[in-house]
């Protein structure tokens, strides 16, 4: 697997088109799936052409080459498959978990469940499966505003997500959060974030501090390593950059997975980023760069496998980017119109879900029965969710400011010497919920 991490650096270092009769053949328009055309500002026609034969051929064969080793190397042994029974099992129950659960969100908030923006992420689930099954506890996963299911492969219980939803006090922020800001200290899921971008500068902290107390504080023991999870869109902020940089100096155990659904609400990935292939970043800050099929999850587990023992090893960071598909609009709110239905069906044809039920019953790993009788039980794991978060009782007033401030009774001591929020009309005039 060496080789596909080192032939996606390889690939970075060609400065020139090698084959010409390449070079003058008409530019495929689509990066992978996407049905928006690739825009050049290059100023030499041929140049940009060159360059775009070049990014479709090195990003899939980064991925493929890795399953092919994997492939021949598993020939050689008694199965040539890519997982056991087990292991396709907890994958298959958690991306059914991460599917109903955000299915049943949508009727939550369309019957009013739910308040603020709810973003679900229906069709990327073998991205977060694909990771997350992979860590221990004591490794952290960092997470954007489409984070419940990232929350759920970490084993944060769906009760406790879906009551933070509903915004009640047995949710994993006490209601606190919000569909944005999950988060658990005891599962080391360091938050949902709702500004994009903001969530990379702490997975960075994190893996500096798993550094720190091997290499300083001597815990030897100390491994772990953090995945920090986020979209297309964010890769054109500046905390992107700045982390890729210091986490490829420091040598940190991070993974940096883009989940590139080729859109940022409405806008292409296509139009709004230089050179749509982010895992050449990864490269040029001296870390390997790997583009991996998102909508499968035995090559995102492969490619992770990779990159999560090189960061345990103390090898640095990985940049992965998972290319993917959600098949819902960008939040509960967005009516989905911007998007070409072609492009849209052509994912929709590779759901993960189906994809990798297929592929355990053409191998014998599960039978069609086995697979229906975890949908059940992950249907009845989420209505019970459902149930017990409308049952629960709602934040008390004086909850209101707490880890707002330091000062838990949070701003403000009025004249009478006490605090303003005890004041019965200390919220009068803004928005109840
Ligand atoms: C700093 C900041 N700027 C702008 C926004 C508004 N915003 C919300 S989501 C989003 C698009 C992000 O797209 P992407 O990173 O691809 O993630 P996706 O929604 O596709 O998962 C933007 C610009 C924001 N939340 N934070
Ligand atoms: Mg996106």
């Amino acid at each position: 697997m060496a080789t596909a991490f080192s032939s996606s650096i390889h690939a970075i270092q060609h400065s020139r088109c090698e084959n010409p009769s390449i070079a003058s053949k008409k530019p495929s328009s689509a990066f992978l799936g996407s049905t928006h055309k690739l825009r050049f500002a290059a100023p030499s026609r041929s140049a940009s052409v060159c360059a775009a034969t070049r990014r479709r051929s090195s990003s899939v064969s980064a991925v493929s080459e890795v399953i092919k080793e994997k492939k021949q190397k598993s020939a050689s042994s008694s199965s040539n498959l890519l997982i056991t029974k087990e292991e396709g099992l907890e994958l298959y129950e958690d991306m059914v978990l991460g599917r109903a659960f955000e299915d049943m969100c949508a009727q939550m908030y369309y019957r009013g469940k739910m308040f603020g923006f709810v973003h679900l992420y229906n069709g990327q689930e073998a991205v977060s499966t694909g990771f997350i099954k992979l860590l221990k506890k004591e490794d952290s996963a960092v997470s954007t505003y489409r984070d419940h299911v990232h929350a759920l492969s970490k084993g944060v219980p769906a009760r406790e997500v879906m009551s933070e939803l509903f915004g009640k006090t047995t949710g994993c922020c006490r209601g606190q959060g919000g569909s944005m800001h999950m988060f658990s200290k005891e599962h080391n899921l360091l938050g949902g974030f709702a500004f994009i971008g903001e969530g990379i500068p702490v997975a960075t902290g994190a893996a500096f501090s798993s550094k720190y107390r091997r290499e300083v504080l001597g815990e030897a023991d100390c491994d772990h390593v953090t995945l920090a999870f986020f979209g297309d869109g964010t890769c054109n902020n500046g905390q992107f950059y700045e982390c890729l940089n210091l986490a490829a100096l420091w040598k940190l155990p991070i993974i940096f997975v883009v989940e590139n659904n080729l859109w940022a609400i409405g806008m292409s990935h296509m139009r709004a980023t230089s050179d749509p292939q982010i895992w050449k970043k990864g490269p040029a800050f001296g870390m390997p760069g790997v583009h991996v099929d998102g909508m499968d999850v035995l090559k995102v587990r492969e490619v992770a496998k990779e990159a999560i023992e090189r960061a345990r090893r103390g090898e640095g960071p990985t940049l992965v980017e998972c290319e993917t598909y959600r098949f819902r609009g960008h939040s509960l709110a967005d009516p989905d119109e911007l998007r070409d239905p072609a492009e849209k069906a052509h994912y929709a044809a590779r759901d993960p879900i189906t994809a990798l039920k297929k592929y355990m019953i053409e191998n014998n790993l599960a039978k069609e029965a086995e697979l229906k009788t975890i949908e059940k039980k992950i249907d009845e794991v989420v209505e019970d969710a459902v149930e017990f978060a409308d049952e629960s009782p709602q934040p008390p007033r004086s909850q209101l400011l707490d880890n707002v401030f330091a000062d838990p009774k949070g701003f403000g001591i009025g004249p009478d010497g006490r605090y303003r929020c005890e004041d019965p009309k200390f919220t009068e005039g803004t928005a109840h919920v």
